[in-house]
């Protein structure tokens, strides 16, 4: 069975591509999610992508994550991440392994940017490589889940 792995991006990335792109890139989410697909038909798997500026349908996307096989989660809870203990406490109650990404490196941004609800429970977190931050999630997803 191709392993399935389930992208998720928080509110306002729908504007990637389009606005600050000095902190975004250009970029657009239909591209960078295309591409994401691409690289894991590539490698075997097969992706889903959800975007939400809503923390409860966030949370439902990762509650769903438990019925439809998702393997690894690829997630970007964009400002959710600084301020989202609900998004947390779904993570942590589906138990589906995950890795954080942000396209910018939080670290060199505003204090508040610097906490993360979610990074103790990750696998692992890639700041500041823009797209290619989550290429390498996706990349080792894949070889998480299915070591070669
Ligand atoms: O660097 C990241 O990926 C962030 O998760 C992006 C969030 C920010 O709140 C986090 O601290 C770091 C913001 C996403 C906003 O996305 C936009 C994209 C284009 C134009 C405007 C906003």
């Amino acid at each position: 069975m191709a392993q399935r792995i389930l992208v998720l991006h928080g509110p306002n990335l729908n504007l990637l591509g389009t606005r600050e792109p000095h902190l975004y890139g250009y970029t657009t989410l239909p591209e960078l999610n295309a591409r994401l697909s691409g690289l894991s038909s590539s490698l075997g798997a097969s992706l889903d992508a959800f975007q939400s500026n809503h923390e409860g349908e966030l949370v439902d996307r990762i509650q769903a994550a438990l019925l439809d096989g998702t393997d690894f989660i690829v997630i970007n809870a964009g400002a959710y991440t600084h301020t989202s203990v609900a998004m947390r406490d779904a993570l942590a109650g589906i138990n589906i392994p995950f890795v954080e990404v942000h396209l910018s490196n939080v670290y060199k941004r505003e204090a508040f940017r610097h906490h993360s609800y979610l990074s103790d429970l990750a696998q692992g977190v890639v700041a500041g490589l823009g797209p290619q931050g989550y290429e390498a999630a996706v990349r080792f997803a894949v070889q998480y889940v299915q070591p070669a």
